[in-house]
């Protein structure tokens, strides 16, 4: 199969042409590829007199608010209880989960619709476009554009390129397709600056953030002679260097950065007293068959779970639950 062959818009085209009144949802703790993509599908579908709000339970990190639109986010609770939306559509949601409080617009939607590229999405919308190959939902979002005739402004070619980018590591994950590289040339092409998003999204950081990455290294601990490794941070570390959870989303790559390593854990305590889970692996090892077993999901690659456990148990057994996998292989 090819991945065009694999990726079938039809429906959610319908949908959207269709729909006057459109819903988009983000995931909870919003990454690149969910908040870039709803907001290029906002400008596109403005672009066809559509009248469109976008949600998200949590708030857009502050690296992402100088996309276009970014500070249009509402939180559902935000909605009039009369208000009626002829399409919800969920972006970058691998599960019934990840979105969150947003689940409640459903109420108030004639339509429910998807675009996903998580393997474990199982289609849980009446119009699904799942497709597993594409390494961000950015490409999805472009393509449907394009489809539905949207003109790809500047604007647009920013949030979209950040997108693909951030799922990407801007382009060299192994996941990353031929298309990919296509998909951002035309961005690129379409008014991106492409070296200002890379300098923004991964190099430039605020001392905080500094701070919460040495933490975090000083915990890096080896197992089964470096093959897993694992980094932790509580809440108190947080707290201590005047950061948010979502200040650490970007300190669990650094796990797998390290010669040898083929699976890594990062867990830091969030405010209600759980533990978020981030695992990374390095191919052909996967770790979203260990984020399942903890009750998460994710990519076979770069997978997540958050847990009602110790800091520190949680670490235990998913290092435990590592070394199964690993032996699995061998
Ligand atoms: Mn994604």
């Amino acid at each position: 199969m090819t991945m065009k062959e694999s990726r079938n818009l039809d429906g959610v085209m319908a949908a959207v042409n269709a729909a006057h009144s459109i819903a988009l949802v983000s995931h909870v703790s919003p990454d690149g590829d969910t908040i870039g993509s709803v907001l290029a599908l906002q400008q596109g579908f403005v672009q066809l007199g559509k009248h469109v709000r976008v949600f998200c339970q949590d708030r857009v990190p502050e690296y992402l608010r100088f996309l276009t639109g970014a500070e249009h986010y509402c939180q559902p609770q935000e909605v009039g209880a009369d208000e009626r939306f002829d399409l919800l559509m969920y972006v970058d949601i691998s599960d019934e989960t990840r979105m969150g409080d947003c689940r409640a617009l459903e109420k108030q939607a004639a339509r429910i619709a998807q675009l996903d590229h998580h393997d474990t999405n199982e289609g849980f919308c009446q119009e699904n476009c799942v497709d597993p190959t594409a390494p961000a939902c950015a490409l999805l979002a472009y393509d449907l554009l394009g489809r539905l005739g949207c003109d790809i402004t500047p604007e647009i070619a920013i949030c979209l390129a950040v997108a693909l980018s951030t799922d990407t590591a801007h382009l060299v994950y192994n996941s990353t397709t031929p298309e990919a590289f296509r998909v951002m040339g035309e961005l690129v092409e379409a008014g991106a600056p492409i070296a200002k998003v890379y300098r923004r999204l991964y190099r430039e950081r605020p001392p905080r953030q500094m701070a919460l990455l040495t933490r975090a290294l000083h915990t890096l601990t080896y197992h089964q002679e470096g093959q897993i490794t694992s980094m932790m941070l509580t809440w108190q570390d947080f707290a201590d260097c005047g950061a948010l959870t979502e200040d650490a989303e970007f300190i669990a790559n650094y796990g797998m950065d390290i010669q040898g390593a083929c699976m890594s854990v990062f867990a830091r305590e969030n405010e209600h007293g759980g533990v978020k889970l981030s695992l990374r692996s390095v191919h052909p090892w996967q770790v979203s068959g260990v984020a399942t077993r903890f009750g998460g999901g994710g990519h076979p690659t770069a997978s997540g779970a958050t847990v009602a456990l110790p800091l520190e148990e949680a670490v235990r057994q998913v290092v435990a639950a590592m070394k199964e996998e690993l032996e699995k292989c061998e």
